[in-house]
This record gives structure tokens, C-alpha cells and sequence, in this order.
């Protein structure tokens, strides 16, 4: 019988235990350990969030897990294999395609739990991917970005309607959605990369699909390395609206489909915090994680990218 076609499903990846934080920061900073403060301000942000455990690996698991099912119901069983592959941590990109060596399997299909494409992030898990790939001499396909997939624009926008829907008067005055990405180094965009189109193309698509008029884009999560990152951050845009009379935020990530730490400190803790002390009551769309409609985008497309090779 032919050998399935392999899905490699990359994610950022996250330490397994408190013990791991170390050197799953030092494997971020590519290899520079953290020092002592840093480490202690990042597992101090890891203890705040649902009782200090590490929810991205076990959504991460679940969206493996969901993504394979819904391949076999669209495309029959036995066509498509799952294996996951980490950014930053067990197991890595290059243990998800050495596992699929083992098995045998020759073809194979990279997509990353992101929708948008930049050079500094998918285009480095793909890097890898592919390097690890032409390694074991198996024929890898990179599906860049799915960012505009309308099974995507709808899930978020349900999301985004659902949200709405917790503030009392729903889309009424002094209410804004507030599309968020994580930021790059700005030197992102010397690069043309369509990293910033991308995000914005998606926000406009959602709020066209909700009915939203009243949105603005922002960036959050910003490292600091001490090069400019884009921006304005998502501190710096709750305080400007603060200033313009916005009382009501509906924080809508786009370049995030996890519950994880960008997401429940970032937003949740961080941001929420700096915007009730401004008189702003922030809430947040539920994040995607396995659901159906997003799993049915990542088939989609993982299917698609198959076709336009063969
Ligand atoms: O829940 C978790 O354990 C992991 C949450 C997490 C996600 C995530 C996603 C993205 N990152 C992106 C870019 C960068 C760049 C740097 C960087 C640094 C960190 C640090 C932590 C961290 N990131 Fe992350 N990121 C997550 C977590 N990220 C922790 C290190 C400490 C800190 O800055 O807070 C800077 C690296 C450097 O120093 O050079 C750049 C991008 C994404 C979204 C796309 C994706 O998911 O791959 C882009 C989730």
C-alpha cells in the first residue's frame, strides 16, 4: 500500500515542569542563557497563569490530535499521519521529521499552529523542517500561511461575536475590538515581509465578517533585546483610547490560536490590569484551541498544498 502522506504540525512548544524554564528560555535566546532576574520574572509569569502549569502542550496535543480526525473525515483514513514538531522545546521540529523517517514516510507537509507568514517566524520553523527533511532524503511541502482560509474568518468572528455579546449593550458606544499579534524586531519590515499585511488582512476580514466597524490593530508580547520592536504595544494603545473615552475592549488575537502565556499574562493579567486602572473594562475572545472550524482551515490547506504539488 502507499505510505500516508506525513503532516508535520509545528508550535512554539513549552517547558514540561518549572525545572524546564531554564532551558527552554535559554533555547529561545538562542542558546544564551537567561540571567538570574530573567529567569525568575518568566517563572514568576508561568506560576500566575491557572495555577502555574503549562497549558500550550496539552492544546497543542488536542490539536494534533483533532487535526488528524478531521484529515481522515475529509480525506479517508490512512491518507494523512500527524506528528508534531516544537520550536522550543521535546519534541523538537527535527524529532517530528526523524520520527516520520522511521515510519517510513517520504512525502511530507509542514504547517505551523499560526496563520500569518514572517521570515523571523514561520519561515524559521520551516527552515529547519526543511533542512531536517532534505537530511533523511523525504520531500517536504511548507504551507507558509492560511490567514485569509474563510472556515478561519468565520471561527474568529463567531469568537468575536461571542464576545461582544458578554458586554452588556454589545457593539454600543465606547466599544472597540482590538485585534493583537505578537510584535517583531522592527527590522521585520526592511525585510518586506508580509508579516504586518498579513495580520491586518485578517483583523479587516473578521471584523467585515462580524460586523464590526469600530477596530484597531495592535501588537503585544514585545521582547526586550534592546532593538526597536513594532509597535504601538497594547499597553500604549489601551492608554491613548483610555485618553479618547473608549470604555469597553474586546482583545481579539489573531496570530495566536492557543490558551498560553502571551495569551492568559499578557492579555489577561498584564493588559487587563493597566486597562481597568484607565476606567476601560477588557475582555478577551475565546481562544480557538480544536476548534472544529479552525481544524477543518488547517485540513483544508494541508489537503490543497498535496494537490498543487502533485
Ligand atoms: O505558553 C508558553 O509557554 C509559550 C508562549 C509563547 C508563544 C510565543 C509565540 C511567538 N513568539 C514569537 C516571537 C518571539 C521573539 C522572541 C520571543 C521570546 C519569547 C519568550 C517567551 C515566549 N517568547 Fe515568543 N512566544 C511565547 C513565549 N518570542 C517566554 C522569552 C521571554 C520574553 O520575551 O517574554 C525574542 C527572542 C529573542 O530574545 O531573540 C522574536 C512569535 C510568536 C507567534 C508565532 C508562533 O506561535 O510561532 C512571532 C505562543
Amino acid at each position: 500500500a502507499q505510505k500516508p502522506t506525513g503532516v508535520l504540525v509545528m508550535s512554539y512548544g513549552t517547558p514540561e515542569s518549572l525545572e524546564g524554564v531554564e532551558a527552554y528560555y535559554t533555547h529561545i535566546r538562542r542558546g544564551n542563557p537567561p540571567t538570574a532576574e530573567q529567569l525568575e520574572d518568566l517563572t514568576d509569569r508561568y506560576k500566575t497563569i491557572v495555577g502555574g502549569v503549562f497549558p500550550l502542550r496539552e492544546n497543542t496535543n488536542r490539536q494534533v490530535e483533532a487535526l488528524q480526525l478531521t484529515l481522515d473525515s475529509i480525506a479517508g483514513e490512512g491518507k494523512y499521519v500527524c506528528y508534531q514538531g516544537l520550536k522550543h522545546a521535546a519534541p523538537y521540529i527535527e524529532d517530528g521529521v526523524a520520527a516520520m523517517a522511521a515510519d517510513g514516510i517520504k512525502e511530507v507537509v509542514g504547517i505551523v499552529l499560526t496563520p500569518q507568514y514572517s521570515a523571523m517566524s514561520v519561515g524559521g520553523y520551516m527552515k529547519r523542517a526543511q533542512e531536517e527533511a532534505d537530511k533523511r532524503g523525504i520531500s517536504f511541502v511548507a504551507v507558509k500561511e492560511y490567514h485569509l482560509h474563510p472556515e478561519l474568518i468565520d471561527a474568529l468572528s463567531k469568537r468575536v461575536q461571542e464576545g461582544l455579546s458578554r458586554f452588556e449593550d454589545g457593539a454600543g458606544a465606547n466599544m472597540l475590538v482590538l485585534f493583537s499579534a505578537h510584535s517583531l524586531p522592527a527590522k521585520v519590515l526592511e525585510m518586506k515581509d508580509p508579516y504586518q499585511d498579513q495580520l491586518l488582512a485578517t483583523s479587516a476580514a473578521v471584523a467585515a465578517a462580524a460586523g464590526v466597524q469600530n477596530w484597531q490593530f495592535t501588537w503585544q508580547s514585545a521582547g526586550q533585546t534592546g532593538q526597536p520592536w513594532l509597535g504601538p504595544d497594547i499597553l500604549e494603545t489601551l492608554e491613548k483610547l483610555a485618553s479618547e473615552g473608549v470604555k469597553r475592549v474586546l482583545v481579539t488575537p489573531v496570530g495566536f490560536v492557543s490558551d498560553h502565556l502571551e495569551v492568559l499574562y499578557d492579555i489577561d493579567i498584564e493588559a487587563r490590569k493597566f486597562a481597568e486602572e484607565r476606567g476601560i473594562r477588557l475582555e478577551r475572545i475565546r481562544m480557538l484551541n480544536d476548534d472544529a472550524q479552525y481544524m477543518l482551515a488547517m485540513a483544508d490547506t494541508v489537503v490543497k498544498a498535496v494537490a498543487n504539488e502533485g
